[in-house]
């Protein structure tokens, strides 16, 4: 793209001008944010060509593209990643501190664009950067909130939740296009009209309608020319319509529709609404690829050689009725023929063996707002029931179709509408086979495959670790820039003292980074020198955090009550929002929040641990935690997280892992090698014989091991001041309804592997090396290659050659 070529002085005389064009202002007397919006304008309107480029090519050259759909997309801040990709970083850095600007004064005026809880909707971010930088062919499809994850406050140790008004100050990067616009019908009921010829005709008969208006927003690829499009979808009233909407109620309801992200991400809360925005973004999706299709003059009849539809999770299932709506009532195609089709173009992704994050749907609610679909799946699940029938067990079609018990099953949908389902790590895919859609490997073996996440390590460690990208390119050249898996050159140098020092030192300012930046937002002042041991992800009873607490409880404990002065400095870093309505994963919050204070107050432990809570994780916030920590905290539950993604950017950032043999944590040890991490608690197959033998007894641990007894009297005995339900709760989880996650049944091993990361630690020679091994071998989870096996095995998509100006 023309933008690589571009020079400082060049750089500095567009934006100075443009400058004054947008706001007549001089640089001296510009706010940061009106720095920030010129810059944002400039380097929009120079991808604006490779955008368009893009698009044109595909449809040109008539290549096959790819449509992720997903709820949530969680991208973060954009401009750095632009700036970066484009190859202008460096210009433009350079370029305003000549004109007394810091760059990461400017950045910090765009507010984080959270449209995603978690996991899930920070992968779909990840794959939008890998995809472009691939120069593959994929858009993505999602909803367009009003209001982002909400914002996270801490008041007196509670979490409190606050609206995320992203848009107030407006969006750089988006596109609104109303000409593109769809209508999306709800509610009504549907007539099947019967014509002379026999051939019978659905009407849906006094629908409300709403008007589905995309925002498009460039994924720009890196230093490829590549501009692919994320289409975030926004709900208003039809303009035909207006007169019929009168009421403030009405107006408000369709509104509503798209103002909030569902802030859950495993309860059930404002189901119909959920439902709603569900079909909302699907139908508007699916609608405006067909007719995109159809404009270019291809014949529908090989659809499944121009369209792949990747579901991402159950929320996007009814992408396989409304493909089969537009064929069948649009497009009047045969049933048959229309089936096929959607088989091939659909693909399905599972992130959970959760089942109370399996979505299913009472069938009066789905049929009432959505008749013409239900239809649909109803005869999807006959024509099943039907095909299946005499093939296999009647047990097992009962446990397979998509409508029983009055419920729908949206990942029997995706399934059975697909030709693809995938895990995302080697032991969540194992257990889909074999556990938690075994039934339907058994009648879909060929379907089932894994893909391992990946993370876009552009972000995670060329934009959030200068520091250590500079020892890299001075180790082992540029080239794990753009190819990840040349990290793996640092193992050259896994003995070399000077390469050690110098990763020390990259890790040590990352570390002081973070101090300051703590510092600023709690007024806390840490031990730069301690360990950062750092867990940072959603709160969930099954990702443990209280197991955490309980051993930051046993070192309190060790040190006020036994003696123990030889500790290693730790700071115990967290980041973690918990669904509004999921009150024990608050309760978490509160105690830690508790434990951390007291442990502050208490000059005799405050200079050998601490509690670091920061309000607000964010994507964001991550970037500034994660080149900072000495130890990654993976500790779920064996057999419950299906991949995890922290785990892969803090090991890239060179942490070293504390881990159960859980989600890609296994994959994780396999990279580096038994030495260089630390593994410890119940395997996969353990936790399952617990639950086939329905012999575990949490109290006998409790009993058993005075040690943890203290620990979890803590919660109940006046230890912790102001915890008082809080602490009840938590204790009654543990020995009332026995310890559903086996927190107890783990402490012990993870307390012993912990002594073993302070051992290592202490001998830095060794820890430098484990470190070292870490970032060396963290490039095979670059989601660069995890996009190039969906596009490969999944979607058949193809790059065309890339153009990379490395
Ligand atoms: C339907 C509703 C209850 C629901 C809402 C959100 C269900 C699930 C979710 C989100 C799930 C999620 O974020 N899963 C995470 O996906 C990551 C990407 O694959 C995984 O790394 C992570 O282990 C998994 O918990």
């Amino acid at each position: 793209m023309g933008v690589t070529t571009m020079n400082k002085t060049a750089f500095k005389k567009k934006f100075l001008d443009l400058l004054t064009e947008k706001f007549a202002i001089s640089v001296e007397d510009a706010s940061l944010f009106e720095i920030y919006t010129t810059l944002g304008t400039l380097i929009r309107s120079s991808y604006a060509k490779d955008w368009r480029h893009t698009w044109s090519n595909y449809d040109h050259e008539q290549q096959k593209q790819v449509y992720y759909f997903s709820i949530e997309f969680l991208p973060g801040r954009m401009m750095k990643s632009n700036l970066l990709n484009m190859g202008w970083l460096d210009t433009v850095q350079a370029a305003l501190a000549d004109l007394g600007i810091q760059l990461d004064d400017v950045v910090a005026q765009e507010p984080d664009m959270a449209l995603g809880n978690g996991g899930l909707g920070r992968l779909a971010s990840c794959f939008m950067d890998s995809i472009a930088s691939e120069g593959l062919p994929g858009n993505g499809n999602g909803i367009r909130y009003k209001y982002g994850l909400f914002k996270q406050k801490f008041i007196d140790g509670y979490q409190v939740e606050l609206p995320n008004e992203w848009l107030a100050r407006g969006n750089l990067w988006e596109v609104r296009r109303e000409s593109k616009s769809v209508d999306v019908y709800f509610n009504g009921y549907v007539r099947l009209n019967k014509l002379d010829d026999g051939t019978i005709v659905p009407v849906h008969e006094d629908p409300t309608i709403v008007r589905a208006v995309p925002y498009d927003t460039g994924m720009v690829g890196f230093r490829n020319g590549t501009v692919n499009t994320l289409r975030l979808w926004d709900a208003e009233i039809p303009l035909s319509e207006e007169s019929l909407y009168r009421s403030i109620e009405q107006r408000r309801a369709i509104q509503d529709l798209t103002s909030v992200l569902y802030p859950d991400d495993s309860n059930e809360e404002g189901r119909r609404l959920r439902l709603m925005q569900e079909y909302f973004f699907v139908s508007a999706g699916v609608q405006s690829i067909l007719r995109h299709f159809k404009t270019k003059q291809q014949k529908m009849q090989n659809l499944d050689e121009f369209v792949a539809i990747h579901i991402n999770d159950t929320h996007p299932a009814m992408c396989v009725a409304e493909f089969m709506r537009l064929l069948l009532d649009e497009e009047k195609m045969s049933w048959e023929r229309a089936w096929n089709l959607t088989v091939k173009v659909m693909s399905y992704t599972n992130h959970t063996i959760m089942s109370e994050a399996l979505e299913k749907w009472s069938v009066e609610m789905l049929q009432s707002m959505q008749p013409r679909i239900y239809q649909i799946i109803e005869e999807i699940d006959r024509r099943f029931v039907e095909e299946m029938t005499g093939v296999v067990d009647w047990e097992l079609i009962q446990r397979t179709r998509i409508i029983s018990d009055g419920l729908v099953h949206m990942a029997h949908l995706a399934i059975i509408g697909s030709h693809s389902t995938n895990g995302v790590a080697k032991l969540h895919s194992d257990l889909l086979k074999t556990v938690v859609l075994h039934d339907f490997y058994r009648l879909y073996p060929d379907r089932f495959n894994n893909k391992t996440n990946g993370i876009a390590e552009r972000r995670w460690l060329q934009l959030a670790n200068p520091s250590l990208s500079t020892v890299l390119d001075k180790t082992i050249g540029q080239t794990w820039r753009y190819e990840a898996n040349d990290l793996h050159l640092l193992m050259n140098y896994s003995e070399d003292k000077a390469v050690h020092k110098q990763l020390q030192q990259a890790k040590q300012a990352n570390k002081e980074r973070l101090a300051a930046f703590i510092l600023q937002e709690t007024g806390v002042r840490i031990n730069e020198h301690a360990i950062f041991d750092v867990q940072i992800k959603r709160l969930h009873a099954y990702k443990r955090q209280l197991l955490n607490l309980l051993h930051i409880l046993t070192l309190y404990f060790e040190i006020k009550e036994e003696g123990f002065t030889d500790i290693q400095p730790r700071v115990f870093i967290f980041g973690a929002k918990a669904a509004p309505s999921y009150h024990y994963a608050k309760s978490i919050i509160k105690v830690i929040n508790e434990v951390g204070k007291m442990i502050q107050e208490d000059p005799e432990v405050s200079d050998k641990l601490s509690i670091v809570f920061l309000e607000d994780y964010s994507v964001s916030l991550a970037e500034v935690i994660i080149p900072a920590a000495d130890v990654s905290e993976q500790i779920s539950l064996a057999s419950k997280e299906a991949s995890g993604t922290s785990n892969m950017k803090l090991m890239l950032n060179g942490a070293i892992t504390i881990a159960t043999l859980d989600g890609a944590n296994i994959e994780i040890r396999d990279a580096v090698g038994d030495e260089n991490i630390v593994i410890f608690g119940l395997t996969e197959s353990q936790v399952y014989d617990y639950y086939e033998q329905a012999n575990y007894h949490a109290y006998s641990y409790y009993e058993a091991l005075p040690k943890l007894k203290r620990v979890v009297d803590s919660f109940v005995d006046g230890t912790i001041a102001n915890i008082y339900q809080e602490g009840k709760e938590i204790f009654d989880s543990l020995l009332t309804y026995n310890d559903e996650f086996f927190v107890l049944r783990d402490y012990e091993a993870y307390v012993n592997a912990q002594k073993e990361i302070e051992k290592a630690y202490q001998n830095q020679e060794r820890w430098l090396k484990m470190s070292l091994i870490n970032v060396a071998n963290a490039g095979r989870f670059s989601a660069d290659y995890t996009v190039m096996k969906y596009a490969e095995d999944i979607w058949q998509i193809e790059a065309k050659p890339k153009s990379r100006k490395a």
